[in-house]
Order: structure tokens, then C-alpha cells, then sequence
């Protein structure tokens, strides 16, 4: 079984994923984390924090001479930005700690602890604040944070390393941002997968797009858009379709609702920040069509000996089970709710209303969300590639998954 922690806050020392279940002789490098960890910070729209961050992993456990040993590997990611924020994320109990909130304390004043009681709507801070009961709400904030998605890439980095074994490649890429959307053809692929999705022009395409996304024309729009939400003060939203390629007929079951491949993936995606919605395949398009014009129909490929499907409006799983064409998914995230541009909400101390507006923020982090999603995806997948294939080691897996290929292709 696969299965990984977070931890961290934003402005603490460092974000830290531990990963376990990850089999023994995976060869894994710094550097395969790394790759990933820069692709989440790139994408226009983004505040001046990223060009601070720059993020570096390091592998403190489970890896040695470059091969994975089976143990729980251990990532670590410092945040560069901590160093400004030793005062007010200090481990250590403060002098002045006990003095309630409504009540003036000079060190709070001048040690600047920035203590937030003003929640932003859309954010954690409110539900947060009244479940964990804190009073300051940077307690709630530090964490809901979306700079925890470092550590969900660095994980996701170490399972495409293991689905990469297995020839299955996971890739995403921005199709709308607000009300700008990428051409159709794009968002949806038709047979013959193989040209200009996997390997060919399609990725490169994708990844030299200020805001990965594939169509340069809506490209160059969804910029704009972007540039004028910062103008005045805003954000925007989008969506980002995500294709896994090469994946066997057989992961996920019908047998048990949590171990449908579907569900799983919708729960990974959906469990990101600031995403409200998720379909796959023709999604919520399926409701709009008859049956006739939305289930694929089969076909068998006699030379290749391997079953096909006609169109993939399924998005590659039938019944919670990968049928062996592209696995696509589609999330929709919302605009970032920290704005310059006043919203309206109450003060929790005083229980006046005031006008919200920040200083910095992230304007657009749709182009970042498509790898943050990648990575959940992959280690869904890897999971599920896991529990068929077993094994301790990546050799025993390989046995494992040639013979049920000859199976698979027997059958
Ligand atoms: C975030 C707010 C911003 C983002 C941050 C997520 O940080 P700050 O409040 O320090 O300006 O830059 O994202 C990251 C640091 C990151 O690595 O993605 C938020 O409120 O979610």
C-alpha cells in the first residue's frame, strides 16, 4: 500500500512529505524532484513570493546511491521566506501569549507578530478559526495555505518515477482561464492517441506557454486577462485538463466503492486548493447526451491483439476500472481568494464589519494547480499500479506486470 503525510506551514522552516510503500531499487535522483518543483512555479500570474521560493527538495531517508531502498522516503523542501518570518512562526512560547487578543500588548505591537483576525471570504480562516478555536487566525491560515502543495509535487515527482518504469506518463494542461478558452480540438483527444500527445508536440507546446497552455492564440489572451485582473486588484480562476497515457486495462475494481479508480481520482484533484469541481471523461456532457452518443464503443484490434474503444468519452475507466485508453480528467479552481480589491467581511474580535484587501497575492495559480494535479493523479495511480503488481522490489513488479500482460493479452 501506498501512503504519504504533509507537513508544514507556509512560513515555517521547511515543508516535509514522508512516502511509504514506494518498492525497493527505484532508481531516484534530487534532481527528478527538483524538475518538478520548478514546473509548479512557473505559470504567469503568480506573486513575487515565487521568485523568493525557488524551491530545492532533499532526500533525508529512503533513497541510497541513487536507488530507492523500500523505507519511507523522506523530502524535505526549507521555505526560503522563513527567514522573515522567524519572530512571528517562532516554535517558542511568547511573553506576552496569554494576554487576550482585545487587549493591547506592546510586544505584539512592536514585534509585528502579524496576528490576523479579519477573515478573507473564500478562505479557510472563518470555519477554521471557529473549529480549531483561535483567535488568531494565521493558526488556520499558515496551513490551508497552498504553498503546501510543494510537498504533494515532490511526492508526485518520486510516483511518476515509478510509473515512468512502467511506460505510463502523466501530463496536464491549462484549457480555460476565466472566461478565455483553448481551442476545442484540444481539450479532448480522439484516436490515434500516440502523435502529438505523448511524445510529440503537444507537451513542448504546452510547457513553453507562459500559462501551459496549448492553443497559443488563447494562450496570448488568457495573459492579458490576467495582467488586467491584476490592474484592478482581482484574480482569476480556470480549468486544466490532466491525461495519463499508457495505463493498463485493470487498475481500480468494481468490486468495493473505495477502491473505484474514478473515485480516487476525483478525491486527489478534488482535495487540492481552491478546486470546486471535477469530471471525468465527457463529465457533466454525459448528462446532456443520449446513451447511444456517449458510451465508446469497443473494437479489437486483431494485429496488435488488444481491445479498443472507439472514442474515449469515458475518459479511460468503465465501472472504476482503467480500460486501458487515456485517463482524463478535467478541475475547475477557483479564483484565488486573496485580492487587493476590498470584499467585504467582519472582524472576529470586534465583530465590525471592514473591507478586506492584501498587500500580495497571487493573481492566477491555474498554470501551477495542472502540476500540483499531475502529481496527485500520478500518486494515485502509482497506488493503484502498487496494489495489482505488488512487490517489494521494482523487479518482483516487473514480473508481476509481464504476466499479467500475457494475460491480459491471452484473454
Ligand atoms: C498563498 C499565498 C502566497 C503564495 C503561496 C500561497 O504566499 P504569501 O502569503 O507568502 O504571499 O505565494 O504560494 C506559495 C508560497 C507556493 O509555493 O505556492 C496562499 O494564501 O495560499
Amino acid at each position: 500500500m501506498l501512503r504519504y503525510l504533509t507537513a508544514g506551514e507556509s512560513h515555517g522552516p521547511q515543508l516535509s512529505a514522508i512516502l511509504e510503500g514506494i518498492p525497493a531499487g527505484l532508481p531516484l535522483t534530487v534532481d527528478d524532484v527538483n524538475r518538478e518543483l520548478a514546473r509548479r512555479q512557473r505559470g504567469h500570474g503568480r506573486g513575487d513570493r515565487m521568485r523568493l521560493e525557488q524551491d530545492q527538495a532533499q532526500i533525508c531517508s529512503g533513497v541510497r546511491h541513487g536507488l530507492t531502498l523500500g523505507s519511507p522516503i523522506t523530502l524535505v523542501i526549507a521555505n526560503r521566506d522563513w527567514a522573515n518570518w522567524q519572530d512571528v512562526m517562532a516554535i517558542e512560547p511568547q511573553a506576552d501569549q496569554d494576554i487576550p487578543l482585545t487587549q493591547p500588548s506592546p510586544q505584539r505591537e512592536e514585534g509585528n507578530r502579524k496576528v490576523v483576525t479579519r477573515p478573507r471570504p473564500g478562505h479557510a480562516d472563518l470555519a477554521g478559526g471557529q473549529k480549531y478555536d483561535q483567535r488568531d487566525l494565521r493558526n488556520i491560515l499558515e496551513r490551508s495555505s497552498a504553498r503546501e502543495t510543494a510537498a504533494r509535487v515532490a511526492v508526485g515527482a518520486v510516483c511518476k518515477r515509478l510509473l515512468d518504469e512502467f511506460q505510463i506518463k502523466v501530463f496536464s494542461h491549462v484549457i480555460q482561464i476565466g472566461q478565455v478558452r483553448a481551442k476545442s480540438p484540444l481539450t479532448l483527444p480522439s484516436p490515434p492517441w500516440g502523435e502529438g500527445w505523448g511524445e510529440g508536440d503537444f507537451i513542448p507546446q504546452v510547457e513553453k506557454s507562459p500559462v501551459r497552455c496549448a492553443d497559443p492564440e488563447a494562450s496570448r489572451r488568457m495573459v492579458q486577462d490576467i495582467n488586467q485582473a491584476q490592474k484592478i486588484g482581482d484574480s482569476l480562476g480556470g480549468i486544466i485538463e490532466i491525461i495519463a497515457l499508457g495505463a493498463p486495462a485493470g487498475l481500480g475494481s468494481h468490486v468495493h466503492w473505495d477502491r473505484k479508480l474514478d473515485g480516487r481520482l476525483a478525491g486527489a484533484v478534488m482535495s487540492i486548493q481552491a478546486i470546486k469541481g471535477v469530471e471525468i471523461g465527457l463529465g457533466f456532457e454525459a448528462a446532456r447526451n443520449l446513451g447511444s452518443h456517449v458510451h465508446d464503443e469497443i473494437l479489437y484490434e486483431a494485429n496488435q491483439k488488444i481491445f479498443r474503444r472507439k472514442t474515449n468519452h469515458a475518459g479511460g475507466i468503465e465501472g472504476g476500472i482503467s480500460n486501458g485508453e487515456p485517463i482524463i480528467l478535467r478541475a475547475a479552481m477557483k479564483p484565488i481568494p486573496t485580492l487587493r480589491k476590498p470584499l467585504s467581511s467582519v472582524d472576529i474580535l470586534t465583530k465590525q464589519p471592514f473591507q478586506a484587501a492584501y498587500e500580495r497575492s497571487d493573481v492566477c495559480a491555474v498554470p501551477a494547480a495542472g502540476v500540483v494535479a499531475e502529481a496527485a493523479v500520478a500518486y494515485e495511480l502509482a497506488g493503484a499500479l502498487c496494489e495489482k503488481f505488488g512487490g517489494d522490489s521494482l523487479g518482483e513488479m516487473r514480473r508481476n506486470f509481464a504476466g499479467y500482460v500475457e494475460q491480459a493479452i491471452r484473454y
